[in-house]
């Protein structure tokens, strides 16, 4: 499913976003930025080892990274010359702020790209897995983070890679409360 918001694409996929051709993919990954399970595991190993030689360098420099804030490396053995590694919030019921540490990693991550000269990013349903935040409010965080982002005339495509087609029914779902009047329509747009 896609739709135009301005001069941007954004479309709803199922897919595996290691193999995702676009400039830049966001990594869910933990604070340590050393790997682990998930779309984070599923990264590295695809991407191969520099990526995580770069993550240590950065960690070695800059300390750990907090949730809410990313940093970039490069894609490795990925399709993608990027990846933008972010920290989503652990849940722990809503009442530590978890939705604005949710909402700045997507605001982050989106800068970060667009400073690098991202044209296309793509990303994964942050913190909705091994962190257990609930997929409809973060579907909502995440959308709404892409509509409100300042520079997103930057860029031509954002993809939204859902790893299960239940997961995808959530985002439909939750769209038109977020781009209330801009209809979704079935698409494949020009990334896979
Ligand atoms: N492509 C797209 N989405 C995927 C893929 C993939 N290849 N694999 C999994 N997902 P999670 P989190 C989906 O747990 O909740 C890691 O161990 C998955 O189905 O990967 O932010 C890190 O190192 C889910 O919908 O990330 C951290 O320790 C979504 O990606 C911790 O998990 C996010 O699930 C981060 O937890």
């Amino acid at each position: 499913m896609q739709a135009r918001v301005n001069g941007t694409l954004i479309r709803l996929t199922v897919n595996d976003i290691t193999g995702c051709r676009v400039d830049a993919i966001v990594n869910a990954a933990n604070s340590g930025l050393m790997g682990g399970g998930g779309v984070d595991g599923a990264i590295h190993r695809a991407g191969g080892p520099s990526i995580l030689a770069e993550c240590r360098r950065i960690v070695a420099k800059s300390g750990s990274l907090p949730a809410g804030q990313a940093v970039v490396t490069g894609g490795g053995n990925l399709p993608a010359r990027w990846v933008v590694h972010t920290v989503g919030p652990v849940w722990h019921g809503g009442g530590r702020g978890e939705d604005e540490l949710l909402r700045d990693a997507y605001l982050n991550s989106l800068r970060l790209a667009v400073d690098h000269g991202a044209r296309s990013v793509a990303f994964p349903s942050i913190s909705t897995g091994a962190y257990r935040f609930p997929l409809e409010p973060a579907s909502g965080i995440a959308l709404a983070a892409v509509r409100d982002f300042p520079a997103l005339d930057a860029l031509d495509e954002v993809v939204f890679v859902l790893f299960h087609p239940g997961d995808l029914d959530v985002y439909r779902q939750t769209w038109p409360g977020v781009f209330p009047g801009v209809e979704l329509v079935p698409g494949t747009g020009k990334t896979r």
